[in-house]
C-alpha cells in the first residue's frame, strides 16, 4: 500500500522536471454543433405540399424540382441535376430528376445524406376506396425528410464542416406497384431515382465514408427503430446514428429496438454503389408504417416539429464530429 504515494511523487516529480511549459496531453478541439432550427424545417416541409402532389410528369412536380435546386444553390451549395426518363413498373414513361447539393466537393472524406422528393402518385392506402387512384400530399412521406435536408444544408452554409457533404433529393422513389396489382413487377419497382443515380453517380467513381437516408421523418407520435436493412449492411453506421441521438439529448425517438426489412432508397445505395447506408425512417406499432402513410391524411396536419428537430439535430450530431 505505501508504493501508491511513492508512484505518485514520481509522477508529480516528473511532470515538474519537465522543462517545457507545455501541457503533456493535446486540448481537445470542442465540436460545436449548430443548434438544428425546427420551424424552419418545418416551414421547408410546408412549402413543398403547398406546390400540392409532387408525381412525376406533373407541373407541381416540375416546379417543386426547381424550387429544391434553387434552395440548395441559395444555401451555398454545388448543385447538379440528373435528369433522366426512367420506367415505371407499369411501363409509365417518368421524367425523373434526382438533385445533388455539394458542400467542399473537392474533398475526398465525404458523407452522403438523402430523402425522396417525389410523392406517392395513389392513396392506395386511404381507409376510403374512393380516394385509391388520387394523389397524396406527401406531408411527411417525401417532403419531411426534404425539409429536414434543407435545414441541413442552412447550417452547412453558415457554418462549413471539416468533411465534404452531399444531399441528395431523389425522384421516383414512391411510384412502385399500386396495392391493387397483384402481376409481380421484374426488379424493384420502388426507388428508380435511387437506383439510377447508384448505377450512374453524379460524378465519375463517387464515393461516401458512408450515408443516411431519411423517409418520413416527422410524423407525430414516430419512433425511430433500427431498421432492418441498415443493421444487416451498415450496423456500424446505426451504431453510430443512434449513439448519436442519446449524445444529444433525443434518445427518447431513438429506441434500441429492432424495426422491420424495409426497401428504400438505401437498399441500391448499399448493394449498387457499395456505400454503406441506413434508412432513418418512423416506426409505428401494428403495421410499421404510419397510419397516414399514403392515405389523404398526410398532411401538414400530422406533422410535428419536435420529430423534425430529433431527426435533425442527431444528423447534424454526426457530421460535425467527422473528421
Ligand atoms: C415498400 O413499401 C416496399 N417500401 C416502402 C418505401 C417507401 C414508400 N417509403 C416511402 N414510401
Ligand atoms: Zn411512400
Amino acid at each position: 500500500m505505501r508504493i501508491l504515494p511513492i508512484l505518485l511523487t514520481l509522477a508529480l516529480f516528473t511532470a515538474c522536471g519537465n522543462k517545457q511549459s507545455k501541457p503533456t496531453v493535446q486540448p481537445q478541439a470542442t465540436v460545436v454543433v449548430p443548434a438544428f432550427n425546427a420551424d424552419s424545417a418545418y416551414h421547408y416541409t410546408a412549402q413543398q405540399v403547398a406546390f400540392g402532389p409532387r408525381v412525376p410528369n406533373s407541373e407541381a412536380h416540375r416546379l417543386c424540382g426547381d424550387w429544391l435546386a434553387q434552395e440548395l444553390e441559395r444555401f451555398g451549395a454545388k448543385v447538379t441535376s440528373q435528369h433522366v426518363t426512367l420506367r415505371a413498373y407499369d411501363g409509365t414513361p417518368l421524367k425523373a430528376r434526382n438533385i445533388i447539393g455539394s458542400y467542399k466537393p473537392e474533398v475526398k472524406k465525404r458523407v452522403l445524406l438523402c430523402a425522396h422528393w417525389d410523392t406517392r402518385p395513389w392513396a392506395d392506402a386511404d381507409p376510403d376506396p374512393k380516394y385509391h387512384r388520387t394523389p397524396i400530399l406527401g406531408a411527411n412521406d417525401g417532403a419531411s425528410g426534404v425539409g429536414v435536408l434543407l435545414e441541413i444544408a442552412r447550417q452547412l452554409q453558415a457554418q462549413p464542416t471539416d468533411i465534404g457533404i452531399d444531399i441528395i433529393f431523389f425522384d421516383a422513389e414512391d411510384y412502385g406497384e399500386h396495392a391493387a396489382d397483384d402481376e409481380p413487377t421484374a426488379g424493384i419497382a420502388w426507388c428508380l431515382g435511387s437506383q439510377y443515380w447508384s448505377r450512374v453517380p453524379h460524378t465519375d467513381g463517387y464515393m461516401a465514408r458512408f450515408g443516411i437516408l431519411l423517409d418520413m421523418v416527422g410524423g407525430k407520435d414516430a419512433r425511430f427503430h433500427r431498421e432492418g436493412f441498415s443493421d444487416r449492411l451498415a450496423k456500424h453506421i446505426v451504431d453510430k446514428v443512434w449513439a448519436a441521438a442519446h449524445a444529444s439529448g433525443h434518445g427518447q425517438w431513438f429506441p434500441y429496438a429492432e424495426g422491420g426489412l424495409i426497401t428504400d432508397d438505401h437498399l441500391p445505395i448499399n448493394e449498387l454503389a457499395r456505400i454503406p447506408c441506413i434508412d432513418i425512417i418512423g416506426h409505428y406499432p401494428d403495421t410499421g408504417f404510419a397510419p397516414t402513410w399514403h392515405t389523404m391524411d398526410d398532411t401538414m396536419d400530422n406533422i410535428d416539429p419536435t420529430v423534425l428537430r430529433a431527426v435533425g439535430q442527431t444528423v447534424l450530431q454526426v457530421i460535425y464530429n467527422e473528421r
